[in-house]
């Protein structure tokens, strides 16, 4: 059976009119991050939000059990994290986030944590996993980091496009050698202190804005601040990019010896067996 990767929900907890469904709450998965992954002969499954607070949920599966069917987690980008999920002030009064899809996500990243099983932040992905090990972010680069370039541009989207560097002796460097890259940035946010546990993997040169973060005490726990997904799109809008396959393959694995652990303890007589004719020489 071919690897199954979970995916978080993007939410729209009040659709735009227009989309016929005045009042209901959409969860939603971007195109372009489902044909990455499953472009790799993987599947890619959404994780659906539950609400806790709908009392008419009487059951549902408990976080280990979701765990338990998927083999990683990809964290899709979109709104801000909430300032006070990692006990900060908003930089001002309205912002653009969501603490519904905080928490949400927070508990996703928990289970497949602890379950020892990968983990791809994309974006906003990367910033919640700095959040989660207990770091902080920037929450408007333009007005809180002097000489930043633009790392987001409304109109020009996922044309918006700058260098990427990676850090020496990085796994991003590992996988992608050291030659200076190009990459997608739909971001306001970056990371700020860093998490416990975490590594800074990739800068934008010129600012030095982190763009890349990794867990040590992890097999693979990942977060870049571009969008591998946007990288595919083969309309011309982001030529000379990063190759996202790359990055996607060592997730994936990750994922796969994970998986292959997970199988031979549960298949423990063949293991055993197997030794046996080992040890006998048989072979
Ligand atoms: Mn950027």
């Amino acid at each position: 059976m071919s690897l199954r990767i979970g995916i978080s929900a993007r939410l729209l907890h009040q659709p735009p009119p227009g989309l016929g469904l005045p009042l209901k709450r959409l969860q939603f998965l971007e195109s372009n991050m489902a044909q990455w992954i499953m472009s790799h002969g993987v599947a890619a499954l959404m994780i659906p939000f539950i609400d806790k607070r709908v009392v008419t949920i009487r059951r549902r599966p408990p976080l280990n059990d979701i765990v338990d069917n998927l083999d990683g987690l990809v964290l899709q980008g979109g709104s801000d994290i909430c300032a006070s999920t990692y006990g900060a002030k908003p930089w001002r009064e309205h912002t653009d986030s969501d603490p519904i899809r905080d928490e949400y996500e927070l508990e996703l990243l928990r289970g497949f944590i602890d379950a020892g099983k990968p983990v791809l932040g994309i974006c906003r992905g990367a910033q919640l996993l700095n959040v989660y090990f207990g770091g902080t972010l920037v929450q408007d680069i333009p007005s809180q980091w002097p000489g930043a370039i633009a790392h987001q541009d409304l109109d020009r989207y996922d044309r918006l496009i700058h260098e990427l560097h990676f850090v020496p002796g990085s796994r991003l460097s590992d996988i992608y050698g050291y030659a200076p890259q190009r990459v997608t940035s739909i971001h306001h946010q970056c990371v700020d202190e860093l998490g416990q546990g975490l590594v800074i993997e990739a800068r934008s040169p010129i600012d030095r804005v982190p763009e890349g973060i990794r867990h040590t005490g992890h097999p693979f726990v990942m977060g870049v601040q571009w969008h591998p997904e946007f990288h595919l799109n083969g309309d011309g809008a982001t030529e000379d990019v990063l190759d996202s396959g790359p990055l996607m393959m060592a997730f994936l694995k990750a994922a796969a010896r994970r998986a292959g652990r997970v199988r031979r303890l549960a298949d423990g007589v063949a293991l055993v067996r197997e030794r046996a004719i080992e040890l006998g020489g048989g072979r």
